[in-house]
C-alpha cells in the first residue's frame, strides 16, 4: 500500500492495524514549524480515513519528542500577522481524529511539544522525558492549549508553577501528576515499543466501541457532569445497535473469544 511521503514526519505501519508517526526534524529537536504541522494534519486525516488503521502512535526522537514551536519561525512575526493568519488555529485539528492516539515521549516535550502530547489520548513516557512550558522565558505564554489542558489534568497550583516559572517536570513527576499514564522501562525505543503494544491491544477490540469510548472520555473535558452523563448513556444505548455488542456478549456467555467485525 502506498504511503504519502513527507519531509518533516515519517509515517509507517509497524503492525497491520497500527500506524506510527515520527516527527523528523532531528537537527531542530523536532521544533514544530508550520510546514511540519501541515504534514501532521494531513497524515492524521489520511490515517483516520484508512479503515485498516485502528490506532496511531505519535513519537519523536530519543532526545526530543518536540522542543516546542519553531522559535526561529516565530521571532519575526508581528501581532497583525499572527492575528490575521490565525497562527496556531489549525494546530489542534488532530484532536478531531476519531482513532485513539498514543504519544510515546522521550526527551524534551517543551512548549508546543508538551501541548502536542496533551492533545493525544494516552501519553507514555520514557524515563528521559521532560515536560515543560518554557514560553515565559521567551516573553510569551502557551498557545496550543497548554494552560487549559494542564489545568484540567494537574490542577491550578502545578499549572501555574509550570507556566509562570517555565520549570521542566521529570518523567517521574509527570507520572505522579497524571500528565502521563506511565513511565516505561529504560532502553532506546522502549517507549515506542510499549506504545505499539498498547495500540495493538486497542486494535483488537470492536472499533465502534473504541471510538465511542474515546468520544465520551473527551466529553468529560468539555461538558458539565449532567450533560456528560447523558451523552455517555446515549452512546452506550446506541452501541446495542451494533453487531459487536451481540458478538461480545454472546462470546462471553459461550466462554469463547469474541470476533469483532467493527459493525
Ligand atoms: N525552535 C527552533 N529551533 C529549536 C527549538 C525551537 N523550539 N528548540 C531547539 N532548536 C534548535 C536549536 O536552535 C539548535 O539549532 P542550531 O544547531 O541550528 O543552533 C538545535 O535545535 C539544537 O538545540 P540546542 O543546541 O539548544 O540543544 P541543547 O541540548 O543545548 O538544548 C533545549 C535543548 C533545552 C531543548 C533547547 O534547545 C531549548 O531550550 N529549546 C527551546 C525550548 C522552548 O523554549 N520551547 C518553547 C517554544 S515556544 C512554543 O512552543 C509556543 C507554543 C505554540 C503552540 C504550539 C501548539 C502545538
Amino acid at each position: 500500500k502506498r504511503l504519502m511521503s513527507y519531509n518533516c514526519i515519517l509515517v509507517a505501519r509497524p503492525e497491520p492495524n497500527v500506524a506510527l508517526i515520527t516527527l523528523n526534524r532531528p537537527k531542530a529537536l523536532n521544533a514544530l514549524s508550520s510546514p511540519l504541522f501541515t504534514e501532521l494534519n494531513q497524515a492524521f486525516l489520511e490515517l483516520d480515513a484508512d479503515d485498516e488503521v485502528r490506532a496511531i502512535v505519535l513519537t519523536g526522537s530519543e532526545k526530543a519528542f518536540a522542543a516546542g514551536a519553531d522559535i526561529k519561525e516565530m521571532q519575526p512575526k508581528e501581532y497583525s500577522d499572527v492575528f490575521k493568519n490565525r497562527y496556531l488555529e489549525d494546530w489542534t485539528l488532530l484532536t478531531k481524529t476519531r482513532k485513539p492516539i498514543i504519544a510515546a515521549v522521550s526527551g524534551y516535550a517543551l512548549g508546543g511539544g508538551c501541548e502536542l502530547a496533551l492533545m493525544c489520548d494516552i501519553v507514555l513516557a520514557s524515563p528521559t522525558a521532560k515536560f515543560g512550558q518554557p514560553e515565559i522565558n521567551l516573553g510569551v505564554i502557551p498557545g496550543g492549549g497548554g494552560s487549559q489542558r494542564l489545568a484540567n489534568i494537574i490542577g491550578k497550583s502545578r499549572t501555574m508553577e509550570m507556566v509562570l516559572t517555565g520549570r521542566n517536570v521529570s518523567a517521574q513527576e509527570a507520572e505522579k501528576w497524571g500528565i502521563v499514564s506511565r513511565v516505561v522501562g529504560e532502553g532506546e525505543g522502549q517507549v515506542v515499543k510499549e506504545a505499539i503494544d498498547m495500540a495493538k491491544v486497542i486494535a483488537s477490540k470492536g472499533q465502534i466501541a473504541v471510538q465511542a469510548g474515546k468520544e465520551v472520555v473527551n466529553a468529560a473535558y468539555e461538558l458539565n457532569l449532567a450533560e456528560g452523563l447523558r451523552f455517555e448513556r446515549r452512546l452506550f444505548h446506541g452501541l446495542f445497535a451494533t453487531k459487536d455488542q451481540k458478538e461480545g456478549m454472546a462470546a462471553f456467555t459461550e466462554k469463547r473469544k469474541p470476533e469483532f467485525t467493527h459493525s
